[in-house]
């Protein structure tokens, strides 16, 4: 079973460890896995081009993330950092650890030398997903094209009582504690998919868009001109799980985002925002926790069908039963 998955940073992460672990368990059959991940929420930074949910998700199934944060290398030593703010260097409010410097310098060396991210990506694999999957697990950036989710916040200095910050400045330094007033994807609408990954699309059996934050990560995939059209045109189901859970976020800030979209937070909301395949959306199903049974009503109303399931991605296991819903939703 060839199965591709819509994924951001953590929230996918984890949800693609369950997916594997139902793989090896026998909960679910063997397959490809392709990962189609986010690329917005990267940052330049110290000279260097930094992508966090590639970065997560590869050193997450690579066995080399930090479980703790959840992003960056375990066993993680700070000295560059340290010494840049030594020289009054900003922004001091992103850290960069040693270890992960390697990865960014090597991205930014290939890229410098002309390299597209797609094949940065590949390379970069090769040392953390090919030794434990093979072939087994792709990971494609949604686009070779640079797009850079901004977030406007109020300020009054300005003349327009905004201003736009990066998404990692929003998240990292403002901690996403201010009202995020608009959500901007620079150059999204000018970005086209990246090699494969409308193929990984059309041709998967089973296309999963996991509990990732459904605005600036599943959002912006979705947004790369043409990445709507094949998911509209794959003869493979799609099937979602709600990044909401009674009401709020488990982790991030899908919340505030939502809001800022004017989405209901609500698993609900979530799915509807996401909205039918039948009628131009990209659900066929959506599963919800079982704290948000009450959702399922709506959401089939809507024409995608739904359960409500335990949906808190507590360990593998418990992933993995996830996993297996959304196939089994999926009719597979
Ligand atoms: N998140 C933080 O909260 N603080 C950081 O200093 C930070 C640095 C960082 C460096 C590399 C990287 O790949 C991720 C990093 N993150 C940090 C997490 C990052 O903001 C998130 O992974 C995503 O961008 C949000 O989903």
């Amino acid at each position: 079973m060839q199965i591709t998955v819509l994924s951001g940073g953590m929230g996918g992460a984890k949800f693609l460890q369950g997916l594997l672990h139902a793989q090896h368990t026998g909960l679910l059959p063997d397959g490809e896995i392709t990962v189609v991940a986010n690329t917005a929420d990267d940052i330049w930074i110290h000279g260097l081009k930094v992508c966090p949910d590639l970065d997560t998700v590869m050193y997450t199934l690579g066995d080399g993330i930090d479980l703790e944060r959840g992003w960056g290398r375990r066993e993680e030593t700070w000295s560059a950092k340290d010494e840049l703010a030594a020289y009054g260097v900003e922004p001091t409010w992103f850290g960069l650890g040693d270890r992960d410097i390697a990865t960014h310098l090597v991205r930014t060396q290939m890229l410098d030398a002309g390299f597209p991210l797609s094949q940065v990506t590949q390379a970069l694999c090769q040392r953390w997903l090919s030794p434990i999957f093979g072939n087994g697990v792709r990971l494609l950036p949604m686009t070779d094209d640079r797009v850079e989710t901004h977030i406007a916040i109020a300020d009054a200095e300005a003349p327009s009582g905004r201003r736009a910050v990066h998404f990692q400045e929003y998240w990292v330094r403002l901690r996403a504690e201010v009202p995020a007033e608009a959500v901007v994807v620079v150059g999204l609408e000018e970005s086209k998919p990246g090699p494969g990954v409308v193929e990984a699309i059309t041709e998967a059996d089973l296309v999963l868009l996991p509990p990732s934050n459904p605005v600036v990560s599943v959002g912006t995939i979705l947004g790369v001109p043409g990445v709507r059209k094949a998911i509209s045109a794959t003869p493979a189901p799609v099937v979602g799980l709600s990044p909401i859970v009674g009401g709020s976020h488990v982790r991030g800030m899908a919340e505030q985002l939502l809001t800022s979209i004017g989405v209901e937070v609500s698993a609900a909301g979530v799915g509807l925002h996401y909205g039918p395949r039948s009628t131009g959306g990209v659900l066929d199903g959506w599963l919800v926790d079982s704290l948000d049974a009450d959702d399922v009503a709506r959401v089939e109303a809507a024409g995608v069908s739904c359960r409500a399931v335990p949906l808190m991605m507590t360990d593998h296991d418990a992933t993995a039963a996830m996993a297996a819903a959304a196939v089994e939703l999926a009719g597979l």
